[in-house]
């Protein structure tokens, strides 16, 4: 039997006493879960040491990066076997773990699942953690984990990433944008679908047809230079965590140092935050959707609502025509640029450009 209770407001302790193994998620987010902090604290410098460590990963991921902690009494195992939609790292904390792990029967798997113990076979590995101990597997790879029997209980944090992050979900984010962008130039595009094809059942003759598009787009997308995202930028970008930072992170919230103006260089600053993208206008509603550019970041996101992709959380950042877009990649390409010589036609534009990036925190004068 196993068994595990996900923690809310459950108490830990009392949870371990009656043999239940608890994992909780989302500790880094400051006074979520106080008794269960207050349990693994010590294991830890302190909680703001996973939104350090999270925070790093997702800049270099460019993915969200979630924690669970698995506290697990001695001589029990929590969760059956089973794989996961994630990379999987481990930071044994305390206690030993023994693990399992098998050949993924989906690998690379989109989503959760418990596997039958019939058709896992025998481990490709197996192998105890002891504190200070580190394992990587990749998604899909089928897992089980026991605290051997004795005296004390293991804990485990377990940090993952990629999810929903393959090429077919970056597709799919991409597909309707060109579809879009394409149907404009292109009459094909814009022609009706035959009488009654939404009833047919034969889809053959459409496969076909549909194939045709589909090397159309290819075609278009070899020379394209901007790709129109859907949602994964922006999703990325609105829940991920905010720099880490030791005091009330105002440099994120405030411009500082000098107002920049037209003789002055500019860099820009806190890149590994910053997505630029292009989007269509979101507050138009009539057919003619113009397409702009979207700097959104992460400078003002809040620890409590990290990867909780709720309706509260709102996006930050600034929207510019696309005759923008050369300046911009001016700032982003280069470790330092002069206002003047931005390419804009106007001293007017240039100013102001860099005007709303500074307030925004996201260039500063060198
Ligand atoms: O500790 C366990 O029972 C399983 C833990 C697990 O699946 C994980 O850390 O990904």
């Amino acid at each position: 039997m196993h068994f595990a209770v996900y923690i809310k407001d459950l108490e830990p302790v009392s949870a371990l006493e009656k043999g239940f193994s608890f994992v909780c998620a989302g500790l880094h987010q400051d006074g979520r879960f106080s008794r269960a902090q207050a349990l693994a604290l010590p294991l830890l410098n302190s909680w703001d040491e996973l939104w350090r460590i999270q925070e790093k990963l997702e800049c270099y991921f460019g993915s969200l990066v979630g924690s669970n902690v698995y506290i697990t009494p001695a001589g029990s195992q929590g969760l059956p076997p089973h794989y996961d939609d994630v990379e999987v790292f481990i930071l044994q904390l305390e206690g030993e773990k023994h693990w399992c792990l098998y050949h993924p029967t989906v690998p690379l798997a989109r989503e959760y699942s418990v596997e039958a113990e019939d058709r896992i076979g025998r481990p490709t590995h197996e192998f105890t953690l002891k504190p200070g101990d580190f394992l990587y597997f990749p998604r899909g790879t089928i897992h089980q984990a026991d605290t051997p029997p004795g005296l004390a209980h293991s804990t485990h944090v377990t940090i993952s990433t990629y999810q929903n992050n393959s090429w077919g979900d970056f597709l799919l984010d991409t597909m309707s944008g060109l579809v879009f962008d394409t149907a404009k130039e292109d009459l094909e595009f814009r022609a009706g679908i035959p009488r009654q094809l939404l009833l047919q059942v034969e889809a053959t003759a459409v496969a076909t047809r549909l194939s045709g598009f589909l090397r159309t787009l290819a075609d278009r997308l070899e020379g394209t230079k901007e790709l129109l995202s859907a949602d994964m930028k922006k999703d990325f970008v609105m829940n991920r965590l905010p720099p880490y930072h030791m005091g009330d992170g105002s440099e994120f919230s405030t411009p500082g140092g000098q107002l920049p103006r037209l003789d002055s260089t500019v860099r820009l600053q806190f890149k590994d935050h910053t997505i630029l993208t292009v989007g269509l206008h979101q507050d138009q509603s009539d057919e003619t959707q113009e397409k702009m550019i979207y700097i959104y970041h992460s400078l003002k996101n809040r620890r409590e609502t990290h990867m909780m992709g709720n309706e509260e959380t709102e996006s930050h950042g600034l929207r510019f025509p696309l005759s923008h877009m050369d300046a911009l990649k001016q700032i982003w390409g280069h470790p330092a640029v002069s206002v003047k010589n931005l390419k804009l036609p106007t001293d007017e534009e240039k100013e102001n450009l860099v005007l709303s990036l500074w307030t925004e925190c996201l260039i500063q004068v060198v």
